[in-house]
């Protein structure tokens, strides 16, 4: 069935309300945008987003236009418009492009009062002036209500079926929407999911031991105590009006029952909207690679007679073709059209001389090929000629060219100028070299030799020896794999230029591991973190291991832009680098001239004196006084922000020592950062774990981003994620999930879990880490919204069926046989089935030789001594 055709059909609507729609501020905005694809997939243009017109984010994110003029949403905005409201309509441009509403808050904000009179009138519920935020959300939520009035009558209009209306709200910011429709008697089904409760939050965020207690707070007074008595109110309201209540997690829910007072009827689990990389093994790459050279061959061999590719021609000429057109055609041409040249003149940069010695290097190539064998210095004599090339012109150009860069970068954002920056300068990508190629068996045999031999030489061989080949093992290695790869080099560099001068660590034995999320210092697990990494430090150090761990914080704070520091390793670092491609080119240049001659290179041949020179200015360059910074940017309250202090009582200062070095970036990543020049989903691909030990933590996004990039990571028994997984995979920790118990045990205790996890993933090597990489990607069908979206579609229906009893669900059967999701062919068990202690000893078996093999060996490799 098409797109959303039942919900047509049906007369079935879903207007989802949120503050976070089309408005990135945390978590809602991902659940929102991640799960419009599958939304549009089951409602098409019967489901509708409403939101806040927030400008900065709408400008980018939404194209705006009108509905079409049958729908009863066009009515229906029409309606507002005309009472004087500002609503912005068109689509949201995510996956999916679901139709979004955005309301100007600015545009209700005269009837203010009067929304305030008549929420205190119905419902008891005050709301102080001085609180900007909560009056914003009434001022949202009576404009929303007053919009599902409109479009509930109008949906009446446009159709003989009845309409059946779900408007479904998300957090206390969008709950007011809700408490007016059901105190007005709309006649719509709601639905209202918390994503977080505010006492939760703000207890957590004390020295409060939150879940021994739950049961125990006065939850009024609690809320009293914060000023937060008023939008507590507005949520507990919204959580009890509502026909179906939902929240993201078990965790959560028991926490709604205590200070809520309201048990949720379902719950909604988080999803990500899961791309799934092709399982492309290497050599599936390699074919691809070398297929490419055979097409590039067919393009040479059959020039002219392919249509696709066809032959140019670059010659042009006046010639005879008057005498030629005068025999062929029959008339004499009246003139002769010379053609001409469309004439670039270079300017004093002598261009022309440049081309000659491009020109004159090819003609240099063809003789060392004509000459081959024959001592002939061919390459001698435009060593050092540089005056009449006018060289001092081409170096003053490069030069320049470095100067451009830097000033596009200094000028960014204000940079009009017409520079000429056009010319292009040669880039040089230096080839990975991957020590471990992809697994792959090729087999061969000496077949019927042996008798062949027997007859034609008179004599039986002794012994057969088959002929072996060198065989270079292929493992699968899938897509993600290689990004992992690419965007470890990237951070490689980053930590090239941080830790220069103090760089005595193997970057090929060094691990990343980093905590990332709004700037909760407790409820996010840091303090446990830092704490956990001070231990891991002294475990790496005493037992003598050579690997390093580089721990990144990234928690967005009040800062004073990059430090000095920071941005100084990134250009000495550059410089050398720079240089050391200078001189690798002209040794190879050398090298090659000095081998055709018939020359085996001396060392002293290739790297020549002024080279020297240039590597050492670079290397003095390399010299620091201090230790490489803990964080990159000038943190504006340096003394008492929570993750330095703990640095500081740690004593994590990035010594030459220390085995865990440590890395507090201050802002949330982009690609136009300077230092990593990363977004933040590469940067994850990069790493090695992620370590979220949360407190609090409803739901968790960043650990489940984490799986679906195939990336392990720590979790915890109190986030909503961490829960989720133990309850659908027996042995989480072996999918690369860790939880740490942060319920039951006390805090040194979940520390110290904490501190033996992550060293024991420092024990993994790296085919252990592989394999891991691989089964924790596996996972990601398990958080894909197209198996959880079941959730919000039952929540709907039961809404729905409270409402209307006559209502009949078509999903109903579906929905009873509940949440299962896919076995991927060609791969191991889902986890939900496999009850052993690691997939291998799952009895479902594999069709993939290479899976079935690396389980074995990860069951073999598996450290004995966890
Ligand atoms: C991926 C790449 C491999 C690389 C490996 C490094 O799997 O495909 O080529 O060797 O990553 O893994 P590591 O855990 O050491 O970063
Ligand atoms: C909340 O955002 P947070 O980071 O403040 O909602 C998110 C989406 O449901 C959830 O993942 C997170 O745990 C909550 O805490």
């Amino acid at each position: 069935m098409d797109r959303g055709q039942a919900a047509t059909n049906e007369n079935r609507w879903t207007l989802e309300s949120a503050w976070e729609v089309a408005n990135k501020v945390g978590g809602i905005y991902t659940v929102i945008r991640s799960k419009a694809y599958v939304s549009t997939e089951e409602m098409g243009d019967n489901y509708c987003l409403l939101g806040p017109y927030k400008e900065a984010c709408a400008r980018q994110e939404v194209e705006e236009a009108d509905f079409p003029p049958h729908s009863p949403l066009h009515a229906a905005v029409a309606a507002m418009r005309s009472q004087g409201y500002k609503l912005h309509t068109g689509t949201w441009l995510v996956d999916g492009n679901p139709q979004v509403i955005l309301f100007d808050i600015g545009s209700g904000a005269w009837q203010l009062d009067a929304y305030k009179q008549e929420l205190w009138d119905c419902c008891s519920l005050g709301i102080p002036h001085l609180d900007v935020e909560a009056n914003d959300a009434v001022i949202l939520g009576f404009m929303q209500a007053l919009f599902v009035t409109e479009f509930r009558k109008a949906a009446e209009k446009y159709s003989n079926t009845p309409p059946r209306v779900v408007a479904h709200f998300h957090e206390w910011q969008a709950g007011i929407g809700l408490i007016v429709l059901r105190c007005r008697h709309v006649d719509v089904a709601t639905v209202f999911t918390t994503h977080a409760t505010l006492l939760g939050r703000y207890l957590c965020a004390g020295n409060t031991d939150f879940y021994n207690n739950m049961d125990k707070f006065s939850v009024d007074e609690e809320a009293g105590k914060r000023q937060i008595y008023h939008r507590y109110c507005m949520e507990r309201a919204a959580s009890h009006m509502t026909h179906i209540f939902t929240t993201v997690s078990d965790i959560t829910g028991y926490e709604a029952e205590h200070l809520l007072k309201r048990k949720p009827d379902l719950i909604t689990p988080n999803g990500l909207n899961v791309k799934k990389f092709s399982a492309l093994h290497e050599f599936q790459n390699l074919h691809a690679l070398a297929k490419e050279k055979i097409h590039e061959f067919c393009r040479g061999h059959f020039y002219g007679t392919c249509t696709r590719w066809p032959r140019r021609r670059y010659t042009s000429f006046v010639g005879d073709t008057s005498m030629e057109a005068g025999h062929l055609l029959k008339r004499k041409p009246d003139l002769i059209t010379p053609n001409g040249l469309n004439v670039k003149k270079f300017s004093a940069l002598h261009e022309f001389q440049n081309l000659h010695a491009l020109a004159k290097e090819k003609i240099h190539e063809f003789c060392r090929g004509h000459f081959y064998g024959w001592v002939f210095v061919v390459s001698r004599s435009i060593s050092k000629e540089f005056s009449a090339l006018h060289e001092f012109q081409n170096i003053h150009a490069l030069a320049k060219e470095k100067i451009h860069e830097f000033c596009r970068g200094h000028f960014y954002g204000i940079f009009i100028s017409r520079m000429k920056v056009s010319r292009s300068v040669q880039h040089y990508t230096s080839s990975r070299t991957f020590t471990r190629w992809p697994r792959r068996r090729y087999t061969s045999f000496v077949g019927d030799t042996f008798m062949e031999a027997g007859l034609l030489l008179k004599r039986k061989p002794d012994l057969i020896t088959p002929n072996g080949l060198n065989v270079k093992k292929f493992s699968a290695l899938h897509e993600f794999q290689n990004l992992h790869a690419l965007a470890k080099e990237k951070i490689h560099e980053f930590c090239r230029g941080h830790f220069y001068g103090h760089f005595n660590f193997d970057l090929d034995k060094t691990l990343y591991f980093f905590i990332a999320g709004r700037y909760e210092f407790g409820n996010k697990g840091a303090d446990i973190f830092i704490e956990a990494l001070a231990r891991l430090n002294h475990y790496l150090k005493s037992s003598g291991s050579d690997c390093t761990v580089v721990a990144f914080l990234i928690f967005p704070a009040a800062t004073n832009n990059f430090n000095v520091e920071s941005l100084r390793g990134h250009a000495v670092t550059k410089a050398l680098r720079d240089t050391i491609s200078d001189v690798q080119q002209q040794i190879g240049r050398r090298m090659y001239d000095l081998c055709l001659q018939g020359q085996l290179p001396e060392a002293s041949d290739l790297l020549q004196k002024e080279d020297m020179v240039r590597l050492k200015r670079c290397i003095y360059a390399l010299q620091r006084d201090g230790l490489p910074p803990v964080t990159t940017h000038n943190v504006v309250d340096d003394w008492n922000d929570p993750v330095l202090n703990s640095v500081r009582r740690c004593q994590l200062f990035n010594t030459v020592s220390d085995r865990v070095k440590v890395i507090f970036h201050p802002e949330f990543l982009s690609s136009t950062n300077p230092l990593f020049g990363l977004e933040y989903e590469e940067f994850v691909r990069g790493c090695h774990l992620g370590v979220f030990p949360s407190y609090y933590e409803p739901w968790g996004y960043t650990p489940a981003e984490c799986t679906v990039m195939g990336i392990p990571s720590v979790t915890t028994n109190l986030s909503g994620f961490g829960c989720f997984m133990q309850e659908h995979i027996a042995d989480p920790q072996s999918y690369g999930i860790y939880v740490v118990d942060r319920r039951y045990i006390s805090l040194e205790g979940s520390v110290q879990q904490l501190a033996t996890n992550m060293y024991d993933f420092t024990k993994l090597t790296r085919r252990q880490r592989i394999i891991q990489r691989n089964r924790t990607e596996r996972l990601s069908d398990l958080l894909d919204w197209r198996n959880l979206g079941i959730y919000y579609r039952q929540a709907r229906a039961q809404a729905l069926k409270l409402v209307y009893p006559d209502y009949v669900d078509q999903l109903g059967q579906e929905l009873e046989r509940g949440f299962n999701y896919p076995r991927p062919i060609s791969e191991p068990p889902s986890p939900t089935a496999s009850r052993g202690t690691t997939p291998a000893a799952s009895v479902h078996g594999s069709d993939d030789e290479d899976e079935v093999d690396e389980e074995k060996e990860l069951a073999e490799l598996r450290i004995s001594d966890h």
